[in-house]
C-alpha cells in the first residue's frame, strides 16, 4: 500500500492544551507521526512519497474561505497583536451571544474555534495545508485506480467545520479528500470514522447531503468530548436524511461490542453502494490511549482492517488521533496489514 507522507507537519508543535483544568503539553506531538512513518517502513507497507500541491482550491470546496484566511492569516495576526508564544481562545459565542465576527485576533480566534485544546503556532498553517495536500494526494490515487491509500496527516480533521477548527484539527483532510473522490468522477462516496472521538466536523460538513454517507463509531457524547454532537438519533436532514449513522459507545468498550458496530456500519455502506471509501484511521480506541477509555487491544486493528477490507471498495485511510505514542505505529499499520492480508 502507498503511504502518502510530508515532513510540514513538524511544524505543528504546541507548547500546550487545555485540558481537565490544566495546561498541559500537547498531546498531538509530531512524535505521533513520525511513530507511525518508521512502522510503515519496519513492516515494508510499501512506497512512501510526498504530496503534490493541489492548491487551496480544493480544500475551499469544504472550507469557506473567511476561515482559510483567517487561519492563514492568524499567527501574524496574533505576533503583530504582541504575543509570541502559542495563541487559544478563551470566550465562546454561546447560546444569549450573537454570532458576529470580530475584527480583532482574540475575537476571531473564539467565533472561529470550538475548543481551547487547539493551539496556533507560527507552523500551523504550513503543517495544516501539508496535511490537507497528503489527502488530497492520496484521494487523487484512489481515483485513479489505487485499491487503498494511506494518507499518513497530521495535524487531524474530523473535528473541524466549514469555518470551525479545534480538536487538535485546523483542515478537515477526510472531508477535503471525501469531497475530491465526489469531484473526480465518484458518485457516492462513504466516510467511516473509527477514531475514538465523534467526528463532529465531518457530520456536520455532509449532514445534508445524500452523495456522502458518514458513518462514526465513537465514546458517547454524554460523557466524552465533543460532548454537543454524536447522539445516535442524529440521522441526517433534507437530501441526506439516513445518510449519517452514529454509533456512540461507553466508556469501558471492547472488542467484542465495537466490532459488532463496525459489522453494522459496514453491512450498511455496502447496502447504500458506495463507490469509494474513506476511513477516517484515530486509533486512540486503543487500551493504553491516555486521554481516552476504551479497550481496543493492539491484534484487533489487524482483524478490524481485515473486515473493512471486505466491503472491496477503494479505499483511502486517513490517519485521525490515536495518543499513545509507544504504540500508535503498530495500531495503525496493523489496520492496513489486516486490510492487505484480507
Ligand atoms: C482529537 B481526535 C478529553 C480531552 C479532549 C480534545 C480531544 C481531541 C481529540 N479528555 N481534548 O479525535 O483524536
Ligand atoms: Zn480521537
Amino acid at each position: 500500500m502507498l503511504t502518502v507522507y510530508s515532513e510540514e507537519h513538524r511544524h505543528q508543535d504546541g507548547r500546550a492544551e487545555l485540558i481537565n483544568g490544566q495546561l498541559l503539553p500537547c498531546f498531538e506531538m509530531p512524535r505521533r507521526a513520525e511513530m507511525i512513518l518508521a512502522r510503515v517502513r519496519e513492516v515494508g507497507l510499501g512506497e512512501v512519497l510526498p504530496p503534490d500541491d493541489h492548491g487551496r482550491g480544493p480544500i475551499e470546496r469544504v472550507h469557506r474561505r473567511d476561515f482559510v484566511d483567517f487561519l492563514a492569516r492568524a499567527w501574524d495576526d496574533w505576533t503583530a497583536a504582541g504575543r509570541s508564544h502559542d495563541a487559544l481562545p478563551l470566550c465562546w459565542p454561546t447560546r444569549t451571544l450573537r454570532q458576529v465576527c470580530p475584527e480583532t485576533i482574540d475575537g476571531r480566534l473564539s467565533y472561529y474555534s470550538l475548543d481551547a485544546g487547539t493551539p496556533i503556532t507560527a507552523g500551523t498553517w504550513r503543517a495544516a495545508y501539508a496535511s490537507a495536500q497528503v489527502a488530497l494526494t492520496g484521494a487523487s490515487r484512489v481515483a485513479g485506480g489505487a485499491r487503498a491509500v494511506f494518507a499518513l496527516c497530521r495535524p487531524p480533521g474530523h473535528h473541524a467545520a466549514a469555518d470551525v477548527y479545534g480538536g487538535y484539527c485546523f483542515f478537515n483532510n477526510a472531508a477535503i479528500a471525501a469531497q475530491a473522490l465526489r469531484d473526480g468522477g465518484a458518485a457516492r462516496v462513504a466516510i467511516l470514522d473509527v477514531d475514538y472521538h465523534h467526528g463532529n466536523g465531518t457530520q456536520a460538513i455532509f449532514y445534508d447531503r445524500g452523495d456522502v454517507l458518514v458513518a462514526n463509531l465513537h465514546a458517547d457524547p454524554r460523557d466524552e468530548y465533543p460532548f454537543f454532537l454524536g447522539y445516535a438519533e442524529e440521522t441526517g436532514i433534507g437530501a441526506g436524511e439516513g445518510a449519517n449513522l452514529n454509533y456512540p459507545m461507553r466508556h469501558g468498550t471492547g472488542f467484542d461490542l465495537w466490532a459488532e458496530a463496525l459489522d453494522n456500519a459496514c453491512r450498511k455502506i455496502a447496502a447504500w453502494r458506495a463507490d469509494a471509501l474513506v476511513v477516517s484511521l484515530g486509533v486512540d480506541t486503543y487500551e493504553g490511549d491516555p486521554i481516552s477509555r476504551f479497550r481496543l487491544r493492539s491484534p484487533d486493528f489487524v482483524s478490524y482492517g481485515r473486515r473493512i477490507a471486505r466491503l472491496g471498495l477503494p479505499t483511502l485511510f486517513v490517519m485521525e488521533g490515536g495518543y499513545a505514542v509507544e504504540a500508535i505505529g503498530i495500531n495503525a499499520v496493523n489496520v492496513l496489514t489486516g486490510f492487505e492480508g484480507e
